[in-house]
C-alpha cells in the first residue's frame, strides 16, 4: 500500500477501516491528521492537464471554503464537515440515459483510473489557489450511463441531510446544493470528478466523498458531495443563478472583462500567498484557454 501503484484503484489498496478511521481524523484536525503510517495512499497517475504552478498548501486548501451546508464562514466547513457520513454512498444517475440508476460510489469508481490533476481554483469572490486534485473525467462516467441524444445538459445535486449538514436547517440557501453545466462543457476533458487531494482522500470540507471540479469556471460551479447526475434536454436551475440571477450566470466562465456587479474580476488573490505576494491578473478562462471553441458564437458578456 505505500506508494503509487497506478495499476490499483483505491478501492482495492485501501481497506474501508483504514479510511473510515481517516474520515473521522479529517474531522477534527482539518486535514493536519492525515500522515502517518496507518495512512493509505490513492492509487494514482500523472496527466498532462496539470498547471506547473505550485500547489497551496494542504493546510489552507483545507481550512478556507466555501461548503454552505456547513456555514457561511470559511473556516466552518473545516469545523462541521466531520459529522457528515460519506461511506455508504451512492449516486442517482437519471434522466436521458440509457441505463438510470442508484450506482454505489464503489462500482462508479470500479475500473476508473484515478490522474491528479493539479488545477488552477478561481472562486467568483477574486480569491485563488492551486490544487492538486486527484479524479477522474466525468465523460467517461457519462459514457458508462448512455447518454441518449435529446440530452442536451448534466445537472447535479448536493446531498440534503440536515441532521448532518447543519445549515441546512435554515434556509440560507435552497437546498439542495444544485448545479449544472452544458452536455458538451460535461464532456470537455478537463472536467472532472475528484475524490482526492494532495494524494489522500479528499476531506469532508473540500465535497467528500465526490465532488465535481470545472477549473474555467467560477468555484461555486464546482459542486460538492454529489449524490444526482440527471441529464436533461432543458437548462437546469442552478442555485447561485436561481439566487441572484444579475450576479451568478449559468455560465460562470472566469472573465477579467466581466466584472460581478459588486466587484471587479481583473485581479485576483492567491490564498496562502501572504499579505503583499497575493494579488494578480485574472486569466480568462482560468487559463484554460483550451475551452474557447465550446463558447465561438456566444457573447460572454452576455452570457456570463
Ligand atoms: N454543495 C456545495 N458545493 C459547493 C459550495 C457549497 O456551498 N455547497 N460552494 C462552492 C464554492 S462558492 C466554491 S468557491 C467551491 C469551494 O471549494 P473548496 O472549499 O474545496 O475550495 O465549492 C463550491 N461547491
Ligand atoms: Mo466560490
Amino acid at each position: 500500500m505505500r506508494g503509487h501503484r497506478p495499476d490499483l484503484k483505491w478501492s482495492d489498496v485501501t481497506p474501508k477501516h483504514v479510511f473510515m478511521n481517516r474520515r473521522a481524523l479529517i474531522a477534527g484536525a482539518a486535514g493536519l491528521a492525515l500522515a502517518g503510517p496507518a495512512m493509505a495512499k490513492l492509487a494514482y497517475s500523472r496527466s498532462d492537464y496539470s498547471t506547473p504552478d505550485a500547489p497551496t498548501n494542504l493546510e489552507d486548501i483545507t481550512s478556507y471554503n466555501n461548503f454552505y451546508e456547513f456555514g457561511f464562514g470559511k473556516g466552518d466547513p473545516a469545523k462541521y464537515a466531520g459529522a457528515l457520513t460519506t461511506d455508504p454512498w451512492s449516486i442517482k444517475i437519471d434522466g436521458l440515459v440509457d441505463r438510470p440508476g442508484e450506482y454505489g460510489l464503489d462500482d462508479i469508481l470500479k475500473g476508473v483510473s484515478l490522474e491528479e490533476r493539479i488545477y488552477r481554483f478561481r472562486c467568483v469572490e477574486a480569491w485563488a489557489m492551486i490544487v492538486p486534485w486527484i479524479g477522474f473525467p466525468l465523460s467517461g462516467l457519462l459514457d458508462r450511463v448512455g447518454v441518449q441524444s435529446k440530452a442536451k445538459y448534466v445537472a447535479f445535486e448536493t446531498l440534503l441531510r440536515p441532521s448532518e449538514m447543519r445549515a441546512q436547517k435554515t434556509s440560507a440557501l435552497d437546498w439542495p446544493y444544485r448545479e449544472g453545466l452544458r452536455l458538451d462543457e460535461a464532456r470537455h476533458p478537463l472536467t472532472i470528478l475528484a475524490t482526492g487531494l494532495y494524494g489522500e482522500e479528499i476531506p469532508n470540507q473540500n465535497g467528500a466523498p465526490i465532488r465535481l471540479v470545472v477549473p474555467w469556471k467560477y468555484g461555486f460551479k464546482s459542486i460538492k458531495s454529489i449524490v444526482r447526475i440527471s441529464l436533461t434536454d432543458r437548462q437546469p436551475e442552478t442555485t447561485w443563478n436561481a439566487l441572484q440571477p444579475e450576479e451568478y450566470g449559468f455560465y460562470a466562465n472566469v472573465n477579467p472583462e466581466v466584472d460581478h456587479p459588486r466587484w471587479s474580476q481583473a485581479t485576483e488573490r492567491r490564498v496562502g500567498a501572504g499579505l503583499f505576494g497575493g494579488r494578480q491578473d485574472t486569466l480568462k478562462f482560468n487559463g484554460y484557454e483550451e475551452v474557447a471553441g465550446l463558447y465561438v458564437g456566444q457573447d460572454l458578456a452576455r452570457d456570463y
